[in-house]
C-alpha cells in the first residue's frame, strides 16, 4: 500500500561536523551503524512501515556510498510509484551556494518536490534512532485540521537547552516555541506531561524535529528567501498564525548527531532488553541485502556481544561490543564497550602479500581496545593498546580522533603493532 498523499524529505545532513571523523569521507545519511545499517536506513524504514514510499533525502554531498547504498537496498516494483531519491546541493543558475540550513535544503529542493501529486510534506532528521508510525501522525494532524504538527516528546531539564521546547494548549495546539533555550530561561518553559514522564523528570516538550506541513502552506513559506532554518525561523514565525499541533511520542527516540550520542546508541544495542528493537517484524529496519556468509567465533568468551554477519573471530573476550560485517578479530585479543563498524571486503590471508600488507584488515592478535569506535576498513596491527576514556584528552592525528574520551579510528587507517593510545 502508498500513501499517496505524503511526501517525505529526509534532511540528510549539514556539514556533519558533529559527526567528524566518520563523515570526512562520507556523507552522513551514509555512517554505518548497529553492524550492518546506514543512518538513512532508520528513517527511510520508518516511511515504509508508515506506507509512505515516496522519498527525497537531502544532502550536501552525494558520496559513492551513498548513492550505491540507496541503489542497492531499495528496489520497489517497476509498476509502483515508490522511490527513494537522494538531492544533493546542486549549483544552478539561480542558487550558487550550498543548502544554509534545513529550510535553505528544503527550499533548493522544492521545484524537484512540486513535481509528484501529495496533499502533505513529512519532514525528518536523518540522525535519529527510533521506530514511529507517522500514519498516527498524519491522523492526528487531518483530525485536527492543523496546517503544521510537530511532533515532541518530554525531555529532562539537561536536554531541554539542546532541543526547540514548546508549550501546547488543552487540545494540543502550540502556543508558544522556542529553540534551545538558555538553561536561565527553562523555569518559564515546563509542561503537563504523564505521570510516568513527571516522575522521570521529563516535563519540558521538546520538538523531535519531525514535522508535517500542508503542502500548499510549505509552498508559500518557502517563498520568502530570508528563513534558513526550520527550528530557528519557520517554526517560531508561524505558529502564531498557522494552527501547529504537537503530536506527542512517548517511546525510545534519540538523537544521535554527536560521536557521544552516536557511540552510545550503539552500545546500548548490546543490552538484555534494548530500548531500540531491532526484532519487530512490524517495524523491520531495512538495509542493503549482502547474501554475507554467517559468523564464525572460536575460542572467544562472549558477553552482550552485538556481531553482524561474515565475521571471522578468534578473540579471547568480547564484551558489551557492537562488531560489523566481514570484522576479523585475532588470538588473545580483548574487545570491550567498542563500536567496530566491520569491512567492505576481505582479505585471502592466505595468498595476501604480507610485505606489501604487513597489517591486515579488522584487529589483530593480543589486542586491549576499550571504549572506541573502529571505523570501516581499519587495519589495527597485533598487540595494540587502545584504551579511551575520560582520562584521555581531545585529540587529533592522521589515524584516530578523540572526543569526550571515545577513541575513533578512522576509516582505512592502520594502527602499526604495539601502537598504544
Ligand atoms: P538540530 O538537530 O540542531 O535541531 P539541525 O542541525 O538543523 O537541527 O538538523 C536537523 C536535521 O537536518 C538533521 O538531521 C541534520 O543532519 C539535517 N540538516 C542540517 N542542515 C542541513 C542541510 N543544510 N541540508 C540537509 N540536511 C541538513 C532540530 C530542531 C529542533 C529539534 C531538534 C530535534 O531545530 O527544534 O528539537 O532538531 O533533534
Ligand atoms: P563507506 O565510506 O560509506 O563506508 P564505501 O564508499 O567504502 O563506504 O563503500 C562501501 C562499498 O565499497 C562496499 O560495499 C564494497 O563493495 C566497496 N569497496 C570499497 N573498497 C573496495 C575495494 N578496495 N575493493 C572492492 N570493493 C570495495
Amino acid at each position: 500500500m502508498i500513501n499517496d498523499k505524503v511526501l517525505a524529505i529526509i534532511l540528510g545532513g549539514g556539514q556533519g561536523s558533529r559527526l567528524y571523523p566518520l563523515t570526512h569521507a562520507r556523507s552522513k545519511p551514509a555512517v554505518p551503524i548497529a553492524g550492518k545499517y546506514r543512518l538513512v536506513d532508520i528513517p527511510i524504514s520508518n516511511c515504509i512501515n508508515s506506507d509512505i514510499k515516496r522519498m527525497f533525502v537531502l544532502t550536501q554531498f552525494n558520496s559513492a556510498s551513498l548513492n550505491k547504498h540507496i541503489k542497492n537496498t531499495y528496489h520497489f516494483s517497476f509498476f509502483s510509484s515508490a522511490f527513494v531519491d537522494i538531492l544533493a546541493a546542486e549549483q544552478t543558475p539561480n542558487h550558487k551556494t550550498w543548502f544554509q540550513g534545513t529550510a535553505d535544503a528544503v527550499r533548493k529542493s522544492m521545484h524537484h518536490f512540486l513535481k509528484h501529486e501529495f496533499d502533505y510534506f513529512l519532514i525528518l532528521s536523518g540522525d535519529q534512532l527510533y521506530q514511529m508510525d507517522y500514519q498516527k501522525m498524519i491522523d492526528a494532524h487531518i483530525k485536527a485540521e492543523a496546517k503544521i504538527s510537530i511532533a515532541t516528546i518530554p525531555v529532562n531539564a539537561k536536554e531541554a537547552t539542546e532541543f526547540g521546547i514548546l508549550k501546547a494548549d488543552n487540545n494540543n495546539v502550540v502556543t508558544s516555541f522556542i529553540e534551545k533555550p538558555d538553561a536561565s530561561l527553562l523555569p518559564d518553559w515546563t509542561s503537563e506531561v504523564s505521570k510516568d514522564m513527571k516522575s522521570q523528570g521529563r516535563d519540558y516538550l521538546a520538538s523531535m524535529g519531525i514535522y508535517i506541513f500542508n503542502r500548499d502552506l510549505l509552498t508559500q513559506l518557502m517563498q520568502n528567501p530570508d528563513t534558513n532554518d526550520f527550528g530557528k525561523e519557520i517554526i517560531p514565525q508561524s505558529i502564531e498564525n498557522q494552527k501547529t499541533l504537537s503530536y506527542q511520542y512517548e517511546g525510545y527516540w534519540t538523537d544521535i548527531g554527536n560521536i557521544d550520542s552516536f557511540f552510545e546508541a550503539n552500545i546500548g544495542l548490546t543490552a538484555d532488553i534494548p530500548q531500540f528493537d531491532l526484532y519487530d517484524k512490524k517495524k523491520r529496519i531495512y538495509t542493503h541485502a549482502r547474501m554475507l556468509p554467517t559468523s564464525k567465533v572460536a575460542g572467544t568468551m562472549l558477553d552482550k556481544a552485538v556481531i553482524a554477519e561474515g565475521c571471522i573471530i578468534s578473540a579471547a573476550k568480547i564484551e558489551q561490543s557492537v562488531i560489523g560485517i566481514r570484522s576479523r578479530i585475532g588470538n588473545e585479543s580483548t574487545i570491550i564497550n567498542t563500536y567496530m563498524m566491520g569491512s567492505d571486503r576481505y582479505e585471502n590471508i592466505l595468498t595476501i602479500d604480507r610485505k606489501e600488507t604487513p597489517v591486515l584488515m579488522g584487529i589483530g592478535e593480543r589486542c586491549f581496545i576499550k571504549n572506541a569506535i573502529l571505523d570501516k576498513n581499519c587495519r589495527i596491527g597485533d598487540d595494540v593498546r587502545i584504551n579511551g576514556g575520560k582520562h584521555l584528552k581531545d585529540t587529533e592525528t592522521d589515524t584516530y580522533f578523540i572526543k569526550e574520551g571515545i577513541v575513533v579510528v578512522k576509516k582505512d587507517a592502520t594502527i602499526p603493532n604495539g601502537y598504544v593510545i
